[in-house]
Formats: C-alpha cells, sequence, structure tokens
C-alpha cells in the first residue's frame, strides 16, 4: 500500500476565497482539497489535506510526514518567508518535496521573492491558483513512480 500524499497549506488559508481573489483566485480551500483529492485518487493516490496558522504544528506535521507520506506539498505561505525553523524540519525528510503557491511570489513585492522553504524543495509551482496544487500533485506522483 502506497503511503499518502501530504498537503500542508500555512497561515491564513483557511481564508481562501474571501479575499484579493485576483491574486488567490475564487476557489476555497475545500475546492482545493477536492481537486487534490480527485488528481490523486487518478492517479491510484491518496491525500491527507491540512491547514495550519502555527508554525510549530505544521512542524509537527512534516515531521509526521518522515514516516508517514510518500511525498510532501507544502503552500507555507507566510512562513515560507520567514521561517528558518520550518526549513531545518523540511531538510529532514528523504521523500519528494513540492512547494506550492497559488500566485506567483516572484512576479509580486521585493520580500516574496525569497522562500526558506525553496532551499529543501525538490521543486516549485506557483503562479497557477488551485491548479498550482493540482500540478504539485501531478509532479509528486510522477516522483514517487505512480501509475
Ligand atoms: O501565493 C501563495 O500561495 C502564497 O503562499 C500565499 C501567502 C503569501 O504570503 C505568499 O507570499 C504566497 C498568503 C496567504 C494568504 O491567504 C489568503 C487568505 C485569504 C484569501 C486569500 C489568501
Amino acid at each position: 500500500m502506497v503511503k499518502p500524499i501530504h498537503v500542508l497549506s500555512g497561515p491564513n488559508l483557511n481564508l481562501l476565497g474571501t479575499r484579493e481573489p485576483e491574486i488567490y483566485g475564487k476557489d476555497t480551500l475545500d475546492d482545493v482539497r477536492a481537486r487534490c483529492e480527485a488528481r490523486a485518487v487518478a492517479r491510484g493516490l491518496s491525500v491527507v489535506f491540512r491547514q495550519s496558522n502555527h508554525e510549530g504544528v505544521l512542524i509537527d506535521w512534516v515531521q509526521e510526514a518522515r514516516t508517514e507520506a510518500c511525498a510532501l506539498v507544502i503552500n507555507p505561505a507566510g512562513y515560507g518567508h520567514t521561517s528558518i525553523a520550518l526549513l531545518d524540519a523540511l531538510k529532514t525528510l528523504n521523500i519528494p518535496v513540492i512547494e506550492c503557491h497559488l500566485s506567483n511570489p516572484a512576479a509580486r513585492e521585493d520580500f516574496r521573492r525569497h522562500t526558506y522553504v525553496s532551499l529543501a524543495a525538490t521543486g516549485i509551482v506557483s503562479g497557477f491558483g488551485a491548479a498550482s496544487y493540482e500540478l504539485a500533485i501531478e509532479a509528486a506522483a510522477g516522483l514517487v513512480g505512480a501509475n
């Protein structure tokens, strides 16, 4: 039995769909979850989909992924730009790590151009709205050799 892909979303993404649709799209996080689940099932995989506003909780979930996941998709949101602790946790993983962003941070304010998470990422998908998550699932499925 293949382990699930763990999909983590960081702070404020629980409010997705309620503001700035021109940047982040109209989908809610529940819509994103449904799209990820459908993509994973189509590749014979499953997802564990979680969101937290708390850095330590995200770090606990990254650590859990060390033994419980076949790959990790993470939209670290604002913590990507600030959290060395999250980077340190990600660096302990021996599975593919796909960094995912709804927007394209490189095309926005200067402070979004750098993410610590990128230093531990196998690859990055950004700028495609909710589809970024789906593309990240596809990338993870390819990396773990799913059908
Ligand atoms: O584009 C992304 O996915 C980001 O990770 C979103 C973060 C931002 O700090 C990153 O630079 C890029 C912000 C998440 C804000 O969450 C939202 C809350 C309500 C409506 C839309 C987004």
